[in-house]
């Protein structure tokens, strides 16, 4: 898909501090282009794609089978790219996501073995248009750290799946780092807010500018 905006996204597994760091580059993007910059959050985004982050993630009624997940993930994806993501890239907006494909390569296919991560990327990009982040910035700690910082909080479905998993979740986001290493930006999340914050600014008023 050709584009007039930039498009960069935000991947790692739990609670390594994408949320954190959204917000604060949000506050700066919108002190200084207010009105260009659009954030997007998967699954959701959307009427439909919130409808079916509560079936995979919160409702305990529902359990699905990994093929199951894995189309639901990428419906809620398909929905926010033709009703979201594609509009503001086109009139020339600056997208920011909060995950997108490169986590249904590491948790669908790298953690729950659905589908080899290729074919996972193949699909994905079919019914996408094949729009691929300008920048992905990735998040990366272990696990088991990362965990402690969720502390007392309630954990979804996913989060409720064992170490082993989780560490499968890093190594899939290792294999597509490996892949694309000029689209990806690894960061060492064990680093304080401030210093990660500075080095994902650095990054994206660099990208802003060329
Ligand atoms: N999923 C999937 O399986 N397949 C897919 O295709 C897609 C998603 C798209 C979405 O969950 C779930 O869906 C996710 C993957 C799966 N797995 N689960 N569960 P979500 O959107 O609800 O949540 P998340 O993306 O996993 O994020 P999170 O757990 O909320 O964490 P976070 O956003 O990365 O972290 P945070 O909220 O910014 O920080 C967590 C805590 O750490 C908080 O108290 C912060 O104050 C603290 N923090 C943050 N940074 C630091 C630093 N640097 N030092 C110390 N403390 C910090």
């Amino acid at each position: 898909m050709k584009r007039k905006g930039i498009f960069i996204t935000f991947e790692g597994g739990e609670a390594v501090g994408k949320t954190t760091q959204i917000a604060l580059l949000q506050e700066y993007l919108n002190s200084k282009m207010k009105d260009q910059v659009v954030f997007v959050h998967e699954p959701g985004g959307t009427t439909l794609g919130e409808k079916i982050r509560n079936l995979l993630l919160n409702d305990n009624d529902v359990r699905m089978c990994g093929k199951a997940e894995l189309l639901l993930f990428m419906a809620s994806r398909v929905e926010l790219y033709e009703k979201v993501i594609k509009k503001a890239l086109n009139e020339g907006k600056i997208v920011i996501a909060d995950r997108y494909y490169d986590s249904t390569v590491a948790y669908q296919g790298n953690a729950r073995k659905i589908m080899d991560n290729e074919k996972i990327l193949s699909i994905n990009k079919f019914f996408l248009d094949g729009l691929t982040p300008d920048l992905t910035i990735y998040l990366k700690m272990p696990a088991e750290k990362a965990f402690l910082r969720k502390g007392n909080s309630t954990l979804d479905k996913i989060e409720l799946e064992g170490m082993n998993f989780h560490h499968a979740v890093t190594e899939g986001y290792d294999f597509m780092s490996k892949k694309e290493p000029e689209r990806f930006f690894t960061i060492d999340a064990s680093k304080t807010i401030e210093e990660i914050h500075k080095q994902i600014i650095n990054k994206v008023n660099s990208l802003i500018k060329n």
